[in-house]
């Protein structure tokens, strides 16, 4: 079988002609136009970057190398008798461009499983902080130790060509994505489980080994696991992680340097860090109402409370999507297949009804329907995984596979340091008045 490396470098071969050719013919050529607002207002829908792994429509939604989430569950394969993709499918999709077989899987499956260790040092460094120390800081700080495994920082230190750039950091990419589920449940068997550890299970596939390495025997979690790894992978490359991980990279920063950086992002509120503040707004909203299953008018309250104390309602709202997230309703499917009587998934379906309306009432919120966020937690709980704290390393896991395929990308297509112009606001005056 052709080996997966070289099928991406005959790829990537084919498309540094086809950007030559449009560079030589097009390369003046204007893309768009930049307002003063834009500049001000967190450069939204100024068309500034390449990334070949996936697309974001405003109103369709995420398609992974033309696959919208919905074909991507029809046509990647599964584990035997399993209903939901296998994640290591879609990283081979957005890396090659092409739709693997389940040979193809199997062999990426197993590439993973043997490029998994991780050096005691990345443990050790762990459990240097406070116990009380945040999932997120504890990953990031895991995946910073881990740095000391690159094979594009040591081949760099030696002198390599740049040419030879893209070969290593496919490695480090490799080897940085078969290392982190051992990383993430090392954080989590710490803080959650009195620091029993659970032995990596080779015969799994990476996401099935991950959910074992948590704790999670079902074969039901095994399966959300599988979904939740594919939906959260990639969501092109201008959101807060993408872009720091391929901006970072652009300085020739490693993969373990680049995905830090994008998880200290991915820990922001208003982006990965909004699946656990969802579960949390919804908890702290039963207790204020006395436990129990509150109405859609409680609910309305609530989301009016949250709003008149100058909050957000976390898990709605995106600052490129203007419709229901694919990803949500993809979990919305699981849920309704699996667990369609579960009392906090029936909550999450009701501010769904609920909380739409009244954002748009605002007349300010452009996007007032649920991201991926809204209900992920809901199913976490259901299995067990109760620590809302954890979840958004759950998505660091998942977000590796996009940004970290797309950094190959960015190094086999030869991409710059990326270096925009700022001005001052003493400069954007005299621009805009002529004084
Ligand atoms: N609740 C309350 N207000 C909201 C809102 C929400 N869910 N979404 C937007 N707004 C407000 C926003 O704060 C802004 O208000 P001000 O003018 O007073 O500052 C106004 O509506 C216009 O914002 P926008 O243009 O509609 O949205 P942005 O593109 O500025 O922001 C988000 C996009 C995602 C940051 C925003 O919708 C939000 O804060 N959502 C809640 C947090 C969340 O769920 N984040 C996760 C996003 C998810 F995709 C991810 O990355 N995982």
């Amino acid at each position: 079988m052709v080996q997966i490396k070289d099928k991406f470098k005959v790829k990537a071969d084919e498309l540094n002609a086809t950007v030559k050719e449009i560079l030589k013919e097009h390369g003046s050529d204007k893309i768009g136009e930049v307002t003063v607002a834009q500049v001000y207002q967190g450069m939204r829908g100024i068309t500034g970057l390449v990334s070949e792994t996936s697309l974001l429509d405003a109103n369709e939604g995420i398609r992974f190398r033309g696959y919208s989430i919905p074909e991507l569950r029809e046509k990647l394969p599964k584990v035997n008798g399993g209903a939901e993709p296998l994640p290591e499918g879609l990283f081979y999709l957005m890396l090659i461009g092409e739709l693997p077989d389940t040979e193809q899987v199997q062999e990426l499956s197993g590439i993973l499983a043997r490029r998994s260790h991780v050096p005691n040092h990345v443990f050790a460094t762990i459990d240097a902080l406070p116990i009380n120390t945040h999932p997120m800081t504890m990953f990031t700080t895991g995946v910073l130790a881990l740095q000391t495994e690159s094979l594009f920082a040591k081949a760099y230190a030696d002198g390599i060509n740049k040419k030879e750039y893209w070969g290593y950091m496919y490695e480090d990419a490799l080897n940085l994505i078969a290392r982190l589920p051992r990383v993430a449940a090392y954080i989590y068997r710490r803080k959650y489980k009195n620091n029993y550890h659970i032995q990596p299970n080779g015969m799994l596939d990476w996401a099935g080994n991950f959910a074992h390495m948590l704790g999670y025997e079902d074969e039901g979690f095994k399966e959300l696991m599988r979904l939740y790894m594919t939906i959260h992978a990639d969501h092109e490359g201008g959101n807060v992680s993408a872009h720091t991980t391929h901006l970072v990279g652009s300085a020739l920063s490693d993969a373990y340097l680049s995905f830090a950086a994008g998880m200290t992002g991915l820990a922001g509120p208003l982006h990965g860090l909004a699946n656990q503040e969802v579960i949390k707004w919804i908890l702290a909203m039963q207790q204020e109402l006395g436990g129990g299953t509150p109405t859609k008018e409680q609910i309305a309250a609530y989301v009016r409370k949250t709003l008149a104390d100058g909050k957000v309602v976390p898990g709605y709202g995106h600052a490129v999507l203007r419709k229901t997230d694919p990803r949500f309703t993809a979990q919305m499917e699981f849920a309704k297949k699996h667990l369609p009587d579960d009392a906090l998934v029936n909550i999450v379906w009701n501010v769904y009804e609920t909380v739409p309306p009244i954002l748009q009432e605002l007349g300010k919120v452009k996007n007032p329907w649920p991201n991926v966020d809204a209900h992920s937690g809901a199913l976490l709980v259901h299995y067990g995984l109760v620590e809302y704290e954890f979840y958004t390393v759950l998505f660091g896991v998942s977000r590796a596979l996009g940004v970290l395929a797309s950094l190959c990308w960015d190094r086999v297509m030869g991409q710059p340091l990326e270096r925009p112009k700022s001005v001052t606001s003493e400069w954007m005056q005299l621009f805009v008045t002529g004084k």
